[in-house]
């Protein structure tokens, strides 16, 4: 990551969004976001945030935009998570900080994960920072747990950590994005905000699901058969195991009272058609986070056909594509 910035307190970053093959859903420690569990994830090239910092002196609080609107809802976590890095460089200037996504905002794509690695990578570059790249990974967690990983490019996983500091709570690239070039189909099935967020639900998964500490006991194991997977470009034993772990994320979400489901219609005949396909020889799988849309993750090979299937699916919105690619850089 380079450090350079053109104009002194400015600094614009892109990070791509990520999701998880093995799933983050749940916290050990809520003020420090640690999370309960290690997660896996893929972060992608065509569906990113870009975020630029502008520290002010003339501000007296932080001003904050996403989309070209005001985010107030928003924007305590991100003054929170820039304060974290103006308490590093002993500066209390306050920003104006602009961001913008090029893919649908809080339905379950991971913008929280590209907005923060975004917001960090740009505001050390605008406070002069020379973090390395697991400092702004540690940093980005405690914004959203998911944006420890949008810091690495290709495979990363995110340890969950045991201090109680949180300092080995972090992400660490597994594989680069050119060591195996998977893509993505994302069938698109709602495109508002989700009702109940990742944060909220995961707290009310471990507080009422049963199935919850049974989900947190199994995820070492999934995380391994996942890493040696991944080590050995193995398709079909991360498909298995991703599908698997998906799904018992969504099994405790299902079982929490109230019952968290995420998922529509659509998104269940797009779980089947990419079983389907899957059954006929296509090398491909499928993972749904907390929202209704559904990734296939597939060879470059597979993509038309995945697309074609997706496609015919009712219900579907519309298909957005990606490969895999790099971690968060100042632009
Ligand atoms: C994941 N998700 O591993 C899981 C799977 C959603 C389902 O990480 O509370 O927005 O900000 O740390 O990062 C979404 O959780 O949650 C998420 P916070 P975040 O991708």
């Amino acid at each position: 990551m380079s450090t350079s910035n053109k104009v002194e307190g400015t600094a614009e970053a892109r990070a791509g969004a990520n999701f998880a093959l093995i799933k983050y859903w749940g916290k050990a420690d809520a003020r420090l976001n640690v999370p309960a569990v290690g997660s896996i994830s893929i972060t992608l090239d065509a569906l990113w945030s870009e975020t630029k910092v502008v520290l002010d002196p003339k501000l007296t609080a932080d001003e904050f935009s996403l989309n070209g609107r005001t985010r107030s809802e928003e924007q305590g976590k991100v003054s929170a998570c820039l304060d974290l890095l103006r308490a590093r460089a002993k500066v209390k200037t306050r920003a104006r900080i602009t961001s913008r996504n090029n893919f649908p905002t809080g339905a379950g794509l991971a913008s929280s994960a590209s907005g923060f690695a975004a917001l960090v990578t740009a505001g050390a570059g605008a406070l002069g920072l020379d973090l390395s790249p697991r400092e702004s990974s540690i940093a980005a967690r405690q914004g959203s747990g998911s944006a420890a990983r949008s810091v690495f490019g290709g495979f990363v996983e995110m340890h969950a950590g045991t201090a109680p500091d949180g300092l080995d709570s972090f992400a660490e690239p597994l594989l680069d994005a050119a060591a195996w070039p998977l893509e993505v189909v994302i069938a698109v099935t709602a495109t508002g905000e989700k009702e109940v967020g990742s944060s909220s639900g995961m707290t009310r998964s471990a507080k009422s699901s049963p199935y919850y500490p049974a989900w947190v006991e199994n995820q070492p194991a999934d995380l391994a058969t996942a890493r040696a997977a991944i080590e050995a470009r193995d398709f079909a034993a991360l498909a298995d195991i991703a599908e698997h772990n998906c799904l018992k994320m969504h099994a405790a979400a299902i079982a929490a009272q109230p019952p968290l489901v995420y998922w529509n219609g659509a998104t269940v005949e797009c779980l089947h058609a990419v079983r389907k396909l899957r059954a006929a020889g296509v090398p491909v799988f499928f993972t749904i986070d907390a929202g209704p849309q559904v990734k296939a993750v597939c060879t470059p090979g597979a993509r038309s056909q995945v697309e074609a299937a997706l496609r015919s699916v009712p219900g579907v919105l519309e298909l957005l594509t990606s490969r895999l690619g790099p971690g968060a850089e100042l632009f």
